[in-house]
């Protein structure tokens, strides 16, 4: 009777290792977004602050303060980013009249940004 507990418990281990084996193409799939992760870890040139983080593209979420048709741009009072190592802050993003359109102040709001050395421009923007 012993022993064929001790095999039932034996099997376990090879059966979680079949289900590992399964997920590794997930894994796999997943090495990109790693890739992109590179240049935010990597060495920052000393010649230009946000050289290192050009054309990142990152999310964040935050309140809408104000909105400039005539500059172009939304200012959001954002919480921290992780993807690009900023605190939270209010600063003033790029955005097309699309994008200025579809949200007013004191929205809070879910936005997704590319960084640029003309500026921050939001690629995506929706209310909460
Ligand atoms: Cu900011």
């Amino acid at each position: 009777m012993r022993t064929a507990t001790r095999l039932m418990i034996a099997i376990v281990p090879f059966a979680l290792a079949a289900c590992s084996e399964q997920s590794e193409p997930d894994q796999n799939e997943n090495m990109p977004m790693a890739s992109q992760d590179m240049p935010m870890n990597g060495t920052m040139p000393m010649d230009g602050q946000m050289g290192e983080a050009m054309g990142q593209m990152a999310n964040a979420h935050g309140t809408i303060t104000a909105i400039d048709d005539v500059a172009g741009t939304i200012t959001i009072d954002h919480g921290p980013v992780e993807a690009v190592s900023w605190p939270a802050m209010t600063m003033a993003f790029e955005a097309d009249e699309s994008e200025r359109k579809k949200v007013k102040v004191g929205d809070e709001v879910t936005f997704g940004f590319r960084m640029s050395d003309a500026g921050n421009e939001i690629t995506s923007i929706e209310n909460k």
